[in-house]
């Protein structure tokens, strides 16, 4: 067995993207299985600050190979701005990088779909962050999509035209003000399927179920994060593809018997960016201050992240949809010289206490109930061991091992590589 899985297990912005990179020396494929480019995934080394957005993150080191698998979906425009980003590193992203034919296409009218449908929604809207992930997982559902491998063939405009009029006449019917020009969107579009077409395409499926009988190993980077799940996340305000563990199978064509460890990554605290419900919401200045020393701003669409205290009900369901085999806690160093900390160990609903993320956690059928914890004083981010946490730091992280069984090997007390700990 070969294959692990790295996994937000909140609603994103876990720090996915460090740990990839800080483990990818062990692997030898870096694959993307699901989302696209409203990923954003932040690796920071040798200081300088990298966000990858459809890009896996093994792409930074020697030797990994980087798979876009069928899961995904790419929007050729930024795409080929992420590989521009790339060029003064000076990464062969040719050699390294490979895109699954199955992989759909997101168009200039996705994005435009985005735009209006989040408009009709008026105060309702999901969130979402506009780059057309929605309707391009509902013409794939729907069986209307592009794949990349439809670039291959010499009728692929025809089939582009015939979806791009249809979606026009989509965005018309949803009576809302959204401006555009698509003829210089589709100028953009072409230039930058072209580019994309100097990249190779796969069957990624064959190709990684053929290195998995030669022994290598792979790691499958999930987006997103688990309560943004289309069937176990906090829906309607959910992104479109299955970001827990279960969409690794079917976005990259690699049987369940076939994975090994599942890395679970959260957050000592909880951030969420977008609508929806959030139990363990703060308001007051603890919360201004989680945001402020933690830097939480969307890293695609800059938008503030909305923070709260750690919510151990819905990371136990996270835990248990996706069978972690083993935990990384991030930015607890954020949380240093707080006057105490409080973890959300149950929830009241309809009167009662209860443990497991019911159906709705709308705020008006939620309570959290809280467990409180002194809070560690000492800067976290020098150091190097396990030996140097202060106690309070232990007895939060005993804590969390106990209740959701499972062990934390390690702690990430800043951004750059070398701010990881193992335990
Ligand atoms: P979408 O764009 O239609 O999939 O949005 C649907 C919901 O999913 C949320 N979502 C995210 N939440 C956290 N991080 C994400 N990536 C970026 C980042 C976000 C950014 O890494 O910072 O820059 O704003 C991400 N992508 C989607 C989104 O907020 C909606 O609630
Ligand atoms: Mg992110």
């Amino acid at each position: 067995m070969a294959v692990d899985l790295l996994l937000g297990l909140q609603w994103g912005d876990e720090g996915k993207g460090k740990i990839v990179d800080v483990l990818t020396k062990d692997y030898d494929i870096i694959a993307r299985f699901q989302g696209g480019p409203n990923a954003g995934h932040t690796l920071e080394f040798d200081g300088i600050k990298h966000v990858l957005r459809t890009i896996p993150s093994g792409i930074f080191h020697k030797k990994a190979m980087n798979v876009i698998g069928n899961g995904v979906v790419i929007d050729p425009v930024v795409f080929v701005k992420e590989l521009e980003g790339l060029d003064q590193f000076n990464i062969d992203y040719k050699a390294k990088l490979i895109i699954s034919r199955k992989a759909h296409l997101i168009l200039p009218t996705h994005r435009l779909l985005d735009a209006a449908s989040e408009a009709s929604k008026g105060k309702a809207k999901i969130g979402s962050t506009l780059k057309g992930i929605g309707p391009t997982y509902m013409d794939k559902t729907g069986r209307n999509g592009m794949r990349v491998g439809d670039l291959e063939l010499d009728s692929w405009k025809e089939k582009y035209r015939h979806l791009a009029d249809k979606h026009e006449t989509m965005i018309s019917f949803y009576n809302v003000d959204v401006q555009y020009d698509l003829e210089e969107m589709e100028v953009e579009f072409f230039d930058a399927v072209e580019r994309l077409k100097e990249l190779t395409f796969i069957d990624s499926e064959e190709y990684l179920n053929q290195a998995i009988k030669e022994g290598k190993t792979i790691l499958a980077e999930g987006a997103q994060g688990s309560l943004l799940d289309i069937d176990f996340g906090t829906y309607p305000f959910v992104t479109s593809s299955n970001t827990t563990a279960a969409g690794a199978c079917t976005g990259l064509g690699i049987a369940p018997n076939k994975v090994k460890e599942v890395y679970g990554i959260f957050k000592a605290y909880t951030t969420r960016v977008g609508s929806g419900p959030f139990p363990t919401e703060l308001f007051d200045e603890v919360g201004a201050n989680m945001a402020k020393v933690g830097h939480e701003f969307g890293a695609v669409t800059g938008r503030p992240r909305r923070c709260g205290w750690l919510d151990l009900v819905a990371l136990k369901y996270a835990c248990q949809v996706n069978g972690v085999t083993q935990l990384n806690m991030m930015k607890g160093d954020v949380l240093s010289g707080f006057d105490s900390l409080q973890v959300c160990t149950a929830y009241e609903y309809k009167g009662e206490t209860i443990s497991h993320l019911p159906y709705n956690i709308e705020p008006e059928n939620v309570k959290p109930i809280y467990t409180e914890f002194p809070c560690w004083k000492e800067d976290l981010t020098k150091m190097t061991d396990p030996s140097q946490f202060p106690k309070e730091l232990n007895e939060y992280i005993d804590f969390l091992e106990k209740e959701l069984e499972i062990p934390i090997k390690i702690i990430s007390v800043g951004p750059d590589r070398k701010q990881t700990i193992n335990r």
